[in-house]
């Protein structure tokens, strides 16, 4: 934002900062009164790359809309604050694409660049994910692609990308904007996109279909707050969840609608609603999915495992006297969740900071 860090959320960071670090009374005194001097002198304050870590790791912990926040200590941060140009951005996110990969068992990374400071916004990235597809709208109101990609596809147009032989599954290049306004699309290269073709283990026709995905998730629009400091470009990484793509990027009405088709492809009748086609064909396609991410040898959870660690965690952390906060509706997944444990849970959903926060274009 363009007002200084609020003095309430400054203490509140440093006091949990203290009690992660186990920083002594002293330290933490000389510190505090350092930041609060710096405030004063120029209206805001700089993290040491230890503060920048552990707000990190704490902003992942708050966040309620996470079912793998169990991971939050091992998060790996790359501390990017002093990258600031276009061109250096684009290509530390290109590194951050290879540092998740980790040879296909996927570390979760966080890449921040630099905080917004009053009256002087930082850059930001434009896109959803480093890595996506896009959705071409054609004048009917159908959609080539990506249907929930069809804003960036045309702000990336506006930038002169246009690729002359449009698929449906053509990534998105990177767009910047720089803290005056002026947006530059950088083309991903092939090689951190790690795509995989999706095949069904038993089912044949669903290979036909062509379908695929690229291999992990890097969300580029949230930003993140600690003690009081916006970031607003932290792209960060985990592994998918199978019913992430099968129930949702497949079959939304919005995304690629391809339930329909998917469903011929398994050769199950879909006349009749009754028929319950599509939960046997969204079944089906999160077994495909899981099947080619194995093959693939790329990390990928089902939903079973991911909510019954996500339980067993949550009552852990009970015992030791801490309650995890959660948005439920994010917490069950999207098909067949009243056989995880989570759905029977209730939780408290308390938006504690540090923690990531939806970011817009400049706040100029
Ligand atoms: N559903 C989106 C991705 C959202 C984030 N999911 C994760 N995040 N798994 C999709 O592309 O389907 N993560 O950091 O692991």
């Amino acid at each position: 934002g363009t007002d200084g860090p609020d003095p309430r959320e400054v203490r509140d960071f440093f006091e949990q900062y203290k009690a992660y670090t186990d920083m002594d009374d002293d330290a933490f005194r000389t510190r505090v009164a350092e930041v609060a001097a710096e405030i004063r002198a120029t209206g805001t304050y700089t993290h040491t790359t230890d503060e920048l870590t552990v707000g990190a790791k704490l902003a992942w912990y708050n966040h309620t809309r996470c079912v793998g926040k169990l991971y939050w200590r091992s998060l790996t941060v790359r501390d990017c604050r002093d990258v600031t140009t276009p061109e250096g951005i684009r290509d530390e996110c290109f590194e951050h694409q290879r540092v998740v990969h980790n040879g296909g068992r996927i570390k979760p990374t966080i890449t921040i660049f630099a905080p917004d400071a009053p009256g002087k916004p930082a850059a930001r990235l434009r896109n959803g994910q480093i890595v996506a597809y896009a959705g071409y709208k054609h004048d009917d109101g159908t959609v080539l692609g990506d249907g929930g990609a069809t804003a960036v596809t045309e702000l990336a147009q506006s930038c002169g990308w246009d690729p002359e032989d449009k698929t449906p599954f053509d990534v998105l290049p990177l767009i910047i904007e720089t803290p005056e306004g002026e947006l530059s699309a950088h083309p991903i290269p092939d090689e951190i996109v790690w795509e995989i073709d999706l095949e069904h283990p038993t089912l044949p026709g669903l290979k036909d279909l062509g379908l695929k995905w690229y291999g992990f998730p890097s969300i580029a629009n949230m930003g993140m707050t600690i003690g009081g400091i916006t970031y607003p470009t932290s792209p960060f990484t985990g592994w998918y969840v199978a019913p992430e793509l099968s129930a949702r990027d497949f079959s939304d009405e919005y995304r690629y609608n391809m339930l329909p088709q998917i469903a011929a492809a398994f050769g199950i009748d879909t006349a009749d609603r009754r028929s319950l086609w599509q939960d046997r064909a969204v079944i089906e396609m999160t077994t495909a999915v899981l099947h080619s991410y194995d093959k693939a040898g790329m990390r990928m959870d089902d939903h079973y495992t991911a909510t019954e660690k996500f339980h067993k965690w949550t009552q852990a952390e009970e015992k030791r006297g801490r309650v995890v906060d959660a948005d439920w509706s994010w917490m069950i997944p999207p098909i067949s969740a009243s056989l995880t444990k989570v759905f029977h849970q209730e939780y408290r959903n308390e938006e504690k900071l540090p923690n990531f926060v939806r970011v817009e274009k400049p706040a100029v």
